[in-house]
């Protein structure tokens, strides 16, 4: 479509310099061709336009002073990118590899991942470059503290709705939950991931691993496979890539395979779930440290050496384009079924082109990761009912919404007539729902 590649140009010139932010939109954009012959309303209401511009930017100086008494300069940011279906939600990454482009990209998927999980929730996402690696809990909060000192002003439980992402766990949610209540003398869920004794939800923090596990049983039997038995890796070693881990082990999956930045261990005997939890949630340490207590496990420096490793089922949950062509032909050389992203855009284009020419069963992060958000979003519910619900009934939830999300994407994807192409399902699924939203709200 002419309309299409005319946008797709003026993203690429536009935002030259932001290489993720490209890639996600041009992969939406692409699957969106179906959809825009049957409804050129979308196209005359400019809804393509403005759906890949965000509402806002916030970018502001994040002034600290470390444990040695010397000041220590960030940046912070938050893309509040589109408010069509509710406020603005999304995580906040802090990782020295955050900039602009990176927190537009996460943003921008969270506008139809959200979409997905069928609550009212909009997309945004924010972060700083700070290094959480080696600090200590003084400077972390320290940190946290001047991080919403500004981001304070923009936020609120009606507004825009932070949460975790990589590098901000339950210790930064707790001291920048305080330092809310403090300038805003107010108690209010503004914050997702919260701790338990004060507004927290349970399932919240197993929640995206474990419903990446029910998205791949859901998906998985749907094309008549069992679970049990079948060999597995996990990158990374951090929130997701553990509790997918959990989940997995419960679901009679034997994982071989875990990784960090750094390298990646191989355990035949299956990744020892306690031993992980252990050096990476108590101690913050290297995954290279369980070879320490299990002799017989093997190391590898380098975190893409994981995807050498014969397996059925491949789970991304660390970053971004850590899984590339090359990648992919080595797991498909290795028999590889089944591939789902725990964390967002990890696979790169070509590769999934590959894996899905080559059969293997792939499903996209926006669809597959999206049970973090959604508990995040019965989270928010819970905090306005001033309940708290039992375990069992938010992980009820939460596996209802993954199993609903994986038959929406798979019967979008074939009522378009691309069976089976859950890039192409999620994308018109997500987007569907807030371009109607958008269409009804006018030109704004
Ligand atoms: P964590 O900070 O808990 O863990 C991140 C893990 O990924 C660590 O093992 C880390 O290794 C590794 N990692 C991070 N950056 C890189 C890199 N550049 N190269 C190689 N490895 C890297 O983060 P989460 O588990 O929360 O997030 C993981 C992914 O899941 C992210 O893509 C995130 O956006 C996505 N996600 C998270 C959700 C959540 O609820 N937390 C929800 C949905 C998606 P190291 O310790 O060496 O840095
Ligand atoms: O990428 C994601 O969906 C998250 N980091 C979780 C966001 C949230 O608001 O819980």
């Amino acid at each position: 479509m002419q309309e299409l590649e005319i946008l797709k140009q003026s993203i690429l010139n536009k935002n030259a310099h932001e290489s993720e932010f490209s890639q996600a939109v041009i992969e939406v954009l692409d699957s969106l061709a179906p959809v825009l012959k049957e409804h050129p309303e979308y196209i005359e209401n400019g809804i393509l336009e403005r759906i890949v511009e965000p509402e806002r930017i916030i970018i502001f100086r994040v002034p600290w002073v470390d444990d040695a008494g010397k000041v220590q300069v960030n940046r912070g940011y938050r893309v509040e990118f589109n408010s069509a279906i509710g406020p603005y939600k999304g995580g906040l990454r802090f990782h020295k590899s955050v900039n602009l482009g990176i927190v537009k990209f996460l943003g921008f998927e969270q506008i139809f991942k959200n979409a997905l999980t069928g609550l009212p929730m909009g997309g945004g996402k924010g972060g700083s470059d700070f290094d959480p690696h080696g600090k200590s809990d003084g400077e972390v909060m320290r940190f946290c503290q001047s991080f919403m000192s500004e981001l304070y002003r923009h936020i609120g439980q009606f507004t825009d709705v932070p949460a975790g992402d990589i590098g901000v766990g339950a210790r930064e949610i707790g001291y920048l939950f305080g330092q809310y209540k403090r300038l805003k003398n107010e108690y209010s869920g503004v914050l997702t991931g919260k701790g338990l004794n004060y507004g927290g939800s349970l399932v919240r923090k197993e929640a995206t691993g474990y419903g990446l596990l029910y998205y791949v049983e859901a998906m998985m039997k749907d094309h008549g496979m069992e679970l049990e038995n079948k060999r597995a890796v996990i990158s990374g070693s951090g929130n997701v890539a553990i509790y997918a881990l959990k989940k997995a082990k419960e679901l009679g999956i034997k994982v071989v395979a875990m990784s960090d930045s750094n390298g990646c261990i191989l355990d035949e005997e299956g990744i020892d779930l306690a031993l992980i939890q252990d050096i990476k949630e108590i101690k913050r340490g290297r995954i290279k440290e369980y070879l320490d207590y299990r002799p017989k496990a093997e190391y590898f420096e380098g975190s893409s050496h994981i995807w050498k490793i014969k397996c059925d089922i491949a789970l991304p949950c660390a970053t971004q384009n850590e899984l590339d062509l090359e990648d992919a032909k080595s797991l498909v050389a290795g028999g590889l079924k089944v591939l789902a992203e725990g964390a967002n855009m990890p696979t790169t284009p070509e590769a999934i082109e590959y894996l899905m020419k080559n059969g293997v069963l792939y499903a996209p992060g926006k669809a597959a990761n999206a049970g973090g958000v959604a508990t995040s979003g019965l989270e928010m519910s819970q905090n306005s009912l001033r309940l708290a619900w039992t375990f069992e009934e938010v992980d009820e939830r939460l596996k209802k919404i993954m199993y609903d999300i994986y038959a929406n994407v798979a019967a979008t994807a074939e009522r378009y007539g691309f069976k089976d192409n859950q890039v192409i399902g999620a994308n018109i699924a997500g987007f569907i729902k807030v371009a109607d939203a958008m269409m009804e709200e006018g030109i704004v």
